[in-house]
Protein backbone atom coordinates (compact mmCIF):
# COMPACT_ATOMS: atom_id res chain seq x y z
CA UNK A 1 0.00 0.00 0.00
CA UNK A 2 1.70 3.27 -0.95
CA UNK A 3 1.00 6.06 1.86
CA UNK A 4 2.55 9.26 2.59
CA UNK A 5 2.74 11.33 6.04
CA UNK A 6 1.86 14.95 6.97
CA UNK A 7 3.77 16.35 9.49
CA UNK A 8 1.67 19.33 11.35
CA UNK A 9 3.36 21.35 13.90
CA UNK A 10 1.37 23.54 16.93
CA UNK A 11 1.76 25.32 19.70
CA UNK A 12 -0.96 24.55 22.68
CA UNK A 13 0.19 26.16 26.36
CA UNK A 14 3.47 26.98 25.17
CA UNK A 15 4.41 23.87 24.16
CA UNK A 16 4.85 22.70 20.63
CA UNK A 17 3.49 19.20 19.55
CA UNK A 18 3.53 17.13 15.97
CA UNK A 19 0.96 16.01 14.46
CA UNK A 20 0.81 12.90 11.49
CA UNK A 21 -1.80 11.67 9.44
CA UNK A 22 -1.44 9.06 7.22
CA UNK A 23 -2.81 9.79 3.76
CA UNK A 24 -3.32 7.35 0.81
CA UNK A 25 -1.62 8.23 -2.27
CA UNK A 26 -3.99 8.40 -5.05
CA UNK A 27 -2.96 8.54 -8.49
CA UNK A 28 -2.91 11.18 -10.82
CA UNK A 29 -3.90 13.66 -8.45
CA UNK A 30 -1.17 16.16 -7.39
CA UNK A 31 -0.60 15.97 -3.57
CA UNK A 32 -0.65 19.28 -1.35
CA UNK A 33 2.81 19.98 -0.82
CA UNK A 34 2.10 22.38 2.31
CA UNK A 35 0.56 22.33 5.39
CA UNK A 36 -1.69 25.44 3.76
CA UNK A 37 -2.27 23.16 0.64
CA UNK A 38 -3.15 20.63 2.85
CA UNK A 39 -6.08 22.85 3.75
CA UNK A 40 -6.92 24.25 0.82
CA UNK A 41 -7.45 21.22 -1.66
CA UNK A 42 -10.84 21.07 -3.24
CA UNK A 43 -13.38 19.09 -1.64
CA UNK A 44 -13.85 15.50 -2.83
CA UNK A 45 -17.51 14.33 -1.22
CA UNK A 46 -20.20 14.92 -3.90
CA UNK A 47 -22.83 17.44 -2.53
CA UNK A 48 -25.26 17.18 -0.84
CA UNK A 49 -23.58 17.23 2.01
CA UNK A 50 -26.72 15.53 3.76
CA UNK A 51 -27.01 12.30 6.03
CA UNK A 52 -27.46 9.49 4.75
CA UNK A 53 -24.38 9.70 2.48
CA UNK A 54 -23.60 7.36 0.61
CA UNK A 55 -19.85 7.57 0.99
CA UNK A 56 -20.79 6.87 4.99
CA UNK A 57 -21.79 3.52 4.76
CA UNK A 58 -22.81 0.69 7.43
CA UNK A 59 -21.66 -3.17 7.49
CA UNK A 60 -22.89 -5.00 9.41
CA UNK A 61 -21.14 -8.16 9.99
CA UNK A 62 -22.68 -11.35 11.96
CA UNK A 63 -21.37 -14.41 12.86
CA UNK A 64 -23.28 -16.08 9.67
CA UNK A 65 -22.45 -12.98 7.67
CA UNK A 66 -18.17 -12.75 7.95
CA UNK A 67 -17.55 -12.93 4.88
CA UNK A 68 -21.13 -11.01 3.06
CA UNK A 69 -21.78 -8.37 5.41
CA UNK A 70 -24.80 -6.53 5.20
CA UNK A 71 -25.17 -3.44 3.66
CA UNK A 72 -27.47 -1.20 6.18
CA UNK A 73 -30.31 1.37 5.16
CA UNK A 74 -30.89 3.67 8.08
CA UNK A 75 -34.02 5.28 5.41
CA UNK A 76 -35.43 1.93 5.26
CA UNK A 77 -37.25 0.17 8.12
CA UNK A 78 -36.88 -3.32 6.23
CA UNK A 79 -33.21 -3.20 6.25
CA UNK A 80 -32.98 -4.27 9.72
CA UNK A 81 -35.99 -6.37 9.45
CA UNK A 82 -33.68 -8.18 6.49
CA UNK A 83 -30.72 -8.47 7.79
CA UNK A 84 -29.07 -10.56 10.54
CA UNK A 85 -28.91 -8.43 13.55
CA UNK A 86 -30.14 -10.01 16.51
CA UNK A 87 -30.43 -7.71 19.48
CA UNK A 88 -30.06 -10.59 22.10
CA UNK A 89 -26.07 -9.88 20.97
CA UNK A 90 -24.04 -6.92 21.81
CA UNK A 91 -23.32 -4.67 19.04
CA UNK A 92 -20.37 -2.66 18.33
CA UNK A 93 -19.80 0.17 15.75
CA UNK A 94 -16.44 0.31 14.67
CA UNK A 95 -14.91 3.84 13.26
CA UNK A 96 -11.96 3.25 11.44
CA UNK A 97 -9.22 6.03 11.66
CA UNK A 98 -7.32 7.69 8.32
CA UNK A 99 -6.89 5.57 5.25
CA UNK A 100 -9.40 2.56 7.08
CA UNK A 101 -11.93 0.83 5.45
CA UNK A 102 -14.15 -2.87 6.19
CA UNK A 103 -11.47 -4.54 3.87
CA UNK A 104 -8.47 -3.13 6.21
CA UNK A 105 -7.14 -4.20 9.37
CA UNK A 106 -7.73 -3.82 12.23
CA UNK A 107 -11.76 -3.50 10.96
CA UNK A 108 -11.05 -7.25 9.89
CA UNK A 109 -8.65 -8.77 12.87
CA UNK A 110 -10.96 -6.78 14.95
CA UNK A 111 -14.39 -8.94 13.61
CA UNK A 112 -12.55 -11.96 13.53
CA UNK A 113 -11.38 -12.12 17.36
CA UNK A 114 -14.98 -11.21 17.91
CA UNK A 115 -16.60 -13.81 16.25
CA UNK A 116 -13.72 -16.50 17.41
CA UNK A 117 -15.26 -15.19 20.99
CA UNK A 118 -19.00 -15.76 20.41
CA UNK A 119 -22.01 -13.79 18.34
CA UNK A 120 -22.25 -10.17 17.95
CA UNK A 121 -23.38 -7.24 15.83
CA UNK A 122 -20.69 -6.15 14.08
CA UNK A 123 -21.46 -2.47 12.50
CA UNK A 124 -18.20 -1.15 10.43
CA UNK A 125 -18.59 2.49 9.71
CA UNK A 126 -16.74 2.90 6.37
CA UNK A 127 -15.81 6.64 5.42
CA UNK A 128 -12.85 5.89 4.00
CA UNK A 129 -13.19 8.19 1.16
CA UNK A 130 -13.95 10.53 3.20
CA UNK A 131 -10.30 11.06 4.53
CA UNK A 132 -8.59 10.35 1.63
CA UNK A 133 -5.75 12.22 -0.01
CA UNK A 134 -6.53 14.83 -1.39
CA UNK A 135 -9.71 15.53 0.72
CA UNK A 136 -7.76 16.07 3.74
CA UNK A 137 -9.37 19.96 3.75
CA UNK A 138 -12.49 17.38 4.93
CA UNK A 139 -10.16 17.25 8.08
CA UNK A 140 -11.88 20.27 9.34
CA UNK A 141 -15.14 19.02 9.35
CA UNK A 142 -15.31 15.51 8.00
CA UNK A 143 -15.25 13.95 11.58
CA UNK A 144 -18.49 16.37 12.53
CA UNK A 145 -20.50 14.89 9.15
CA UNK A 146 -19.43 11.43 9.85
CA UNK A 147 -20.35 11.51 13.40
CA UNK A 148 -23.54 13.01 12.28
CA UNK A 149 -24.21 10.01 10.20
CA UNK A 150 -23.21 7.69 12.94
CA UNK A 151 -25.78 9.77 15.03
CA UNK A 152 -28.60 9.05 12.63
CA UNK A 153 -27.47 4.99 12.14
CA UNK A 154 -28.04 5.17 16.26
CA UNK A 155 -31.28 6.79 15.67
CA UNK A 156 -32.28 4.28 13.75
CA UNK A 157 -31.45 1.28 15.43
CA UNK A 158 -32.92 2.60 18.69
CA UNK A 159 -36.18 3.00 17.49
CA UNK A 160 -36.78 0.00 15.26
CA UNK A 161 -39.16 -2.15 17.13
CA UNK A 162 -35.95 -4.84 16.64
CA UNK A 163 -33.38 -2.66 17.71
CA UNK A 164 -31.65 -2.09 20.65
CA UNK A 165 -30.98 0.97 23.49
CA UNK A 166 -28.68 3.67 23.15
CA UNK A 167 -26.87 2.07 26.07
CA UNK A 168 -26.21 -1.16 24.87
CA UNK A 169 -23.94 0.37 21.93
CA UNK A 170 -20.16 0.10 22.44
CA UNK A 171 -18.43 2.42 19.86
CA UNK A 172 -14.80 1.32 19.34
CA UNK A 173 -13.06 4.36 17.29
CA UNK A 174 -9.15 3.90 16.48
CA UNK A 175 -7.15 7.30 15.99
CA UNK A 176 -9.28 10.10 14.37
CA UNK A 177 -12.02 7.12 14.51
CA UNK A 178 -12.17 7.89 18.17
CA UNK A 179 -12.77 11.56 18.45
CA UNK A 180 -15.79 10.68 15.80
CA UNK A 181 -16.69 8.33 18.37
CA UNK A 182 -16.88 11.21 21.06
CA UNK A 183 -18.71 13.39 18.67
CA UNK A 184 -21.96 11.03 18.00
CA UNK A 185 -23.18 12.49 21.05
CA UNK A 186 -23.22 15.73 20.41
CA UNK A 187 -25.99 14.42 17.79
CA UNK A 188 -27.82 12.46 20.32
CA UNK A 189 -30.44 13.78 22.35
CA UNK A 190 -30.49 12.88 26.13
CA UNK A 191 -34.78 11.94 25.87
CA UNK A 192 -35.01 10.80 22.51
CA UNK A 193 -31.70 8.46 22.06
CA UNK A 194 -30.36 8.01 25.94
CA UNK A 195 -27.40 7.95 26.22
CA UNK A 196 -24.29 5.84 24.66
CA UNK A 197 -23.45 2.65 26.73
CA UNK A 198 -19.72 2.79 26.31
CA UNK A 199 -16.58 4.35 23.64
CA UNK A 200 -13.43 2.64 23.33
CA UNK A 201 -11.19 5.20 22.12
CA UNK A 202 -7.75 3.79 20.37
CA UNK A 203 -4.88 6.34 20.77
CA UNK A 204 -7.00 9.19 19.80
CA UNK A 205 -5.16 11.26 17.63
CA UNK A 206 -4.28 14.67 18.67
CA UNK A 207 -5.08 16.15 15.30
CA UNK A 208 -8.00 17.26 16.29
CA UNK A 209 -7.26 17.52 19.96
CA UNK A 210 -8.97 21.41 21.04
CA UNK A 211 -7.58 21.22 24.32
CA UNK A 212 -10.76 21.99 26.83
CA UNK A 213 -13.47 22.07 24.63
CA UNK A 214 -15.11 18.61 25.63
CA UNK A 215 -17.96 19.05 22.70
CA UNK A 216 -15.00 18.53 20.32
CA UNK A 217 -13.62 16.06 21.63
CA UNK A 218 -14.03 12.82 23.07
CA UNK A 219 -14.22 13.11 27.00
CA UNK A 220 -15.66 11.01 29.59
CA UNK A 221 -19.29 12.88 28.72
CA UNK A 222 -20.21 11.22 25.68
CA UNK A 223 -20.99 7.80 27.22
CA UNK A 224 -21.56 5.99 30.61
CA UNK A 225 -18.40 4.62 30.20
CA UNK A 226 -15.31 5.75 28.27
CA UNK A 227 -12.07 3.98 28.55
CA UNK A 228 -9.07 4.98 26.16
CA UNK A 229 -6.30 3.22 25.35
CA UNK A 230 -2.73 5.27 24.46
CA UNK A 231 0.12 3.77 22.80
CA UNK A 232 1.40 6.76 20.90
CA UNK A 233 0.76 9.85 23.67
CA UNK A 234 1.86 13.25 23.60
CA UNK A 235 3.34 12.61 19.60
CA UNK A 236 0.25 10.82 17.39
CA UNK A 237 -2.11 10.22 20.28
CA UNK A 238 -3.34 13.25 22.57
CA UNK A 239 -1.62 12.87 26.22
CA UNK A 240 -5.22 13.29 27.86
CA UNK A 241 -6.67 11.71 30.40
CA UNK A 242 -9.80 12.18 28.94
CA UNK A 243 -11.80 9.22 29.44
CA UNK A 244 -13.40 7.36 33.12
CA UNK A 245 -10.05 5.47 33.06
CA UNK A 246 -7.14 6.09 30.79
CA UNK A 247 -4.49 3.38 30.43
CA UNK A 248 -1.40 4.38 29.77
CA UNK A 249 0.38 1.02 27.86
CA UNK A 250 4.05 1.04 28.07
CA UNK A 251 3.95 4.51 29.64
CA UNK A 252 1.75 5.28 27.08
CA UNK A 253 4.04 6.81 24.45
CA UNK A 254 6.86 4.51 23.20
CA UNK A 255 6.11 1.15 22.17
CA UNK A 256 8.27 -1.94 22.32
CA UNK A 257 9.40 -3.49 18.96
CA UNK A 258 8.39 0.04 17.46
CA UNK A 259 11.84 1.37 16.92
CA UNK A 260 12.74 1.89 13.30
CA UNK A 261 15.33 3.42 11.23
CA UNK A 262 12.98 6.79 10.50
CA UNK A 263 11.55 8.80 13.65
CA UNK A 264 8.14 9.01 11.80
CA UNK A 265 8.30 5.16 11.29
CA UNK A 266 8.92 4.73 14.76
CA UNK A 267 6.50 7.32 16.10
CA UNK A 268 3.70 5.76 13.21
CA UNK A 269 4.32 2.12 14.97
CA UNK A 270 3.63 2.96 18.43
CA UNK A 271 -0.09 4.83 18.01
CA UNK A 272 -0.91 1.75 15.52
CA UNK A 273 0.30 -0.93 17.83
CA UNK A 274 -2.74 -0.12 20.26
CA UNK A 275 -5.02 -1.96 17.64
CA UNK A 276 -3.16 -5.59 18.22
CA UNK A 277 -3.73 -4.71 22.11
CA UNK A 278 -7.12 -3.82 21.56
CA UNK A 279 -7.38 -7.05 19.68
CA UNK A 280 -5.87 -9.29 21.63
CA UNK A 281 -7.92 -8.39 24.85
CA UNK A 282 -10.92 -9.44 22.91
CA UNK A 283 -9.92 -13.07 22.68
CA UNK A 284 -6.99 -13.07 25.72
CA UNK A 285 -6.80 -16.02 28.56
CA UNK A 286 -4.34 -14.29 30.56
CA UNK A 287 -5.10 -10.50 30.19
CA UNK A 288 -3.61 -7.30 30.22
CA UNK A 289 -3.35 -6.48 34.23
CA UNK A 290 -3.27 -2.49 34.44
CA UNK A 291 -3.19 -0.55 37.74
CA UNK A 292 -2.70 3.22 39.38
CA UNK A 293 0.36 4.20 39.53
CA UNK A 294 1.50 7.89 41.59
CA UNK A 295 3.13 8.80 38.52
CA UNK A 296 4.78 7.92 35.34
CA UNK A 297 8.22 8.37 36.18
CA UNK A 298 7.55 5.68 39.23
CA UNK A 299 6.21 3.22 36.53
CA UNK A 300 9.08 3.18 34.38
CA UNK A 301 10.80 3.17 37.01
CA UNK A 302 9.02 -0.32 38.36
CA UNK A 303 8.06 1.78 41.61
CA UNK A 304 4.59 1.02 41.57
CA UNK A 305 2.89 -0.43 44.72
CA UNK A 306 -0.69 -0.91 43.87
CA UNK A 307 -3.09 -2.73 46.38
CA UNK A 308 -4.01 -6.57 44.84
CA UNK A 309 -7.55 -5.06 44.54
CA UNK A 310 -6.69 -2.38 42.38
CA UNK A 311 -5.42 -4.14 39.28
CA UNK A 312 -7.92 -4.44 36.58
CA UNK A 313 -8.04 -5.76 33.29
CA UNK A 314 -7.53 -3.45 29.99
CA UNK A 315 -9.20 -3.99 27.18
CA UNK A 316 -12.20 -5.58 26.02
CA UNK A 317 -13.00 -6.90 29.02
CA UNK A 318 -12.37 -4.03 31.70
CA UNK A 319 -14.67 -3.86 33.98
CA UNK A 320 -16.60 -0.19 34.10
CA UNK A 321 -16.36 0.54 37.71
CA UNK A 322 -12.63 1.58 36.65
CA UNK A 323 -11.98 4.98 36.64
CA UNK A 324 -8.42 7.21 36.84
CA UNK A 325 -5.11 6.42 35.36
CA UNK A 326 -3.85 2.99 35.09
CA UNK A 327 -0.29 1.29 33.52
CA UNK A 328 0.21 -1.58 32.11
CA UNK A 329 3.01 -3.28 30.32
CA UNK A 330 3.23 -5.56 27.52
CA UNK A 331 5.27 -8.04 25.77
CA UNK A 332 7.35 -7.01 22.45
CA UNK A 333 5.93 -9.40 20.60
CA UNK A 334 2.43 -11.04 20.17
CA UNK A 335 0.71 -12.30 22.69
CA UNK A 336 1.37 -9.05 24.21
CA UNK A 337 -0.42 -9.58 27.54
CA UNK A 338 1.48 -10.95 30.52
CA UNK A 339 -1.05 -11.92 32.41
CA UNK A 340 -1.54 -11.27 36.08
CA UNK A 341 1.52 -10.85 38.62
CA UNK A 342 1.75 -14.47 40.90
CA UNK A 343 0.17 -12.10 43.96
CA UNK A 344 -3.11 -11.55 42.54
CA UNK A 345 -3.29 -14.80 40.12
CA UNK A 346 -6.18 -16.72 41.80
CA UNK A 347 -8.47 -13.57 41.69
CA UNK A 348 -7.26 -12.54 38.34
CA UNK A 349 -8.63 -15.72 37.10
CA UNK A 350 -12.12 -15.57 38.99
CA UNK A 351 -12.27 -11.95 37.39
CA UNK A 352 -11.38 -13.39 34.04
CA UNK A 353 -13.55 -15.25 34.35
CA UNK A 354 -16.58 -14.19 34.96
CA UNK A 355 -15.17 -10.80 32.49
CA UNK A 356 -14.78 -13.10 29.80
CA1 LIG B 1 -17.30 15.07 23.90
Amino acid sequence: MNYYTWLVFWNYKGKTFVSGVYAQRSKGRKKPESVSDLFNTTSCIPKPYRCPHRQIQFFLYTRRTQENPELLDTTDVDSLYNSQFNRAYPTKIVIHGFGGGRMYSPSTDMRDAYFYRGNYNIIIVDYGTLVKEPCLKQMEWAPRFCAKCIAQLIHYLTHHPRGVRADDLHLIGYSVGAHIGGLVSNYLDPVRHGKLGRITGLDPTIVFYMGQNASRDLDASDAHFVDILHTGAGILGQWGPNGHADFYINGGSSQPGCASDTVFKTLACDHTKVTPYFIESIVTRKGFWAYPCPTLVSFMLGWCNPEDNQYVLMGEHVNRESRGIYYVKTNPDPPYAQGAPAHIKRRALQILKRMT
